[in-house]
């Protein structure tokens, strides 16, 4: 799973990147103009992979994890720089957007003064643009071909047509229905607009929980214009990039310290990295033992056999039964050798749908 940091130059990103990896890379009062393309891993919190380990205490304790993409802002206005950007964060499976929030007149703001309601909508134009670009390039294609002789592919037309005339009325494809065959004409075109987003406002670490609250709130007023149900598709959070990344510079204990002192129990970018997970409907199962206690991903809806072989390809092919417990379950009784006792572990067959949190044994032969 790939997140590709995005939002216009300046807004924070390179600091939330930083505090999210535990890198230093340079942030800077102005705004970048040349960058490789940086990628790094960042493991999912999750209290209940702690709790296991506790228990278990295995050699080993493998969380899941999550890949975040930092590169160059966008600019307004400018389709060629932006498709620079484009062309390499179309691969990431959603898209975070970091808002600038924060006031600081020493760093540069490439449209002027802080306005984050105005910078939000005009990265989110310079996605339906840059999509617009696509389609229109793509039915050229198909014209040219056709012009060769060649037939071409009516439902990959009407299907094309169909998001050149939503952008063109400025509604990001995440918002317009499409069935299954229409999904998979669209899902090579890799758009932008299409793609899950998190909405990050990088706000001054003293601003008050109202004005927070006020963005937010004035963000998905924003979104609900395009659909009642726009939360599938988009969350939208606020964090101080700033403070995360002090934060991310301390040793748990202080962190504890410091923390409880603002009366938090977490930082912020443990929300962001769980909300993005849930947005992409990821979930997690447990693997535990006494070698590896393990939390492994997998999309919801997925059943047990295809679970299994999240593990191994044997033991998905060689699938007998899956041993189960909820989390919750489990952590009342402790033990599974007691939950086995109590007839507490359930069998299931590999029709089995896997809910966040089950503890899993799989029993398989080859
Ligand atoms: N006050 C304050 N300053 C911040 C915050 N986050 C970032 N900054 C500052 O803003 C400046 C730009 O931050 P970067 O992280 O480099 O921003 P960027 O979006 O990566 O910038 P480009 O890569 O140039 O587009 C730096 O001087 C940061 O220290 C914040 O939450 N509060
Ligand atoms: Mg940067």
């Amino acid at each position: 799973m790939r997140l590709s940091i995005t939002g216009l130059a300046n807004t924070g990103k390179t600091t939330i990147f930083n505090a999210l990896t535990g890198l230093d890379l340079p942030t800077s009062l102005y705004i970048t103009r040349e960058m490789e393309p940086q990628i790094a891993t960042v493991r999912v919190p999750d209290k209940r992979i702690e709790s296991l380990a506790h228990i278990f205490k295995p050699k080993k304790v493998t969380p899941t994890t999550v890949e975040y993409i930092d590169y160059l802002g966008l600019t307004k206005g400018d389709v060629q720089q932006n498709k620079k950007v484009f062309d390499f964060i179309k691969e990431a499976d959603a898209i975070v957007h970091v808002v600038r929030s924060f006031e600081d007149e020493a760093v540069i703001h490439p449209l002027g003064g802080i306005e984050p309601l105005r910078d939000l909508e005009t990265v989110e134009f310079e996605f339906i643009f840059g999509d617009l670009e696509l389609v229109t390039k793509r039915l050229q294609r198909i014209e040219e071909s056709r012009k060769k002789g060649k037939k071409p592919k009516d439902e990959e037309i009407k299907v094309l047509l169909r998001c050149k005339e939503a952008l063109e009325s400025e509604r990001p494809l995440r918002f317009v229905q499409f069935n299954e065959e229409e999904q998979a004409i669209l899902r090579p075109m890799q758009f932008l607009s299409d793609k899950p987003e998190v909405i990050v406002f990088n706000t001054d670490e003293y601003m008050s929980a109202e004005d927070r609250q006020y963005l937010i709130k004035k963000a998905e007023e924003y979104f609900k214009k395009f659909s009642p149900h726009y939360e599938d598709k988009v969350k939208i959070i606020s964090l101080s990039g700033k403070l995360e990344m002090e934060l991310s510079r301390m040793t748990p204990e202080e962190q504890k310290e410091f923390l409880s002192g603002l009366g938090i129990d977490e930082p912020a970018l443990n929300k962001l990295i769980k909300v993005s997970y849930g947005l992409l409907r990821f979930i997690s199962f447990f693997t535990v033992g006494e070698d590896e206690v393990r939390a492994w991903t997998i999309k919801e809806g997925t059943n047990a056999q295809k679970a299994a072989g999240k593990i191994h390809s044997d033991m998905e092919r060689g699938f007998i039964r899956a041993e189960v417990v909820g989390y919750e379950e489990f952590i009342k009784e402790g033990s599974l050798s007691s939950l086995r006792q109590k007839g507490l572990l359930r069998l299931e067959g590999k029709d089995y749908i896997v809910k966040d949190g089950d503890i899993i044994n799989f029993r398989f032969n080859v």
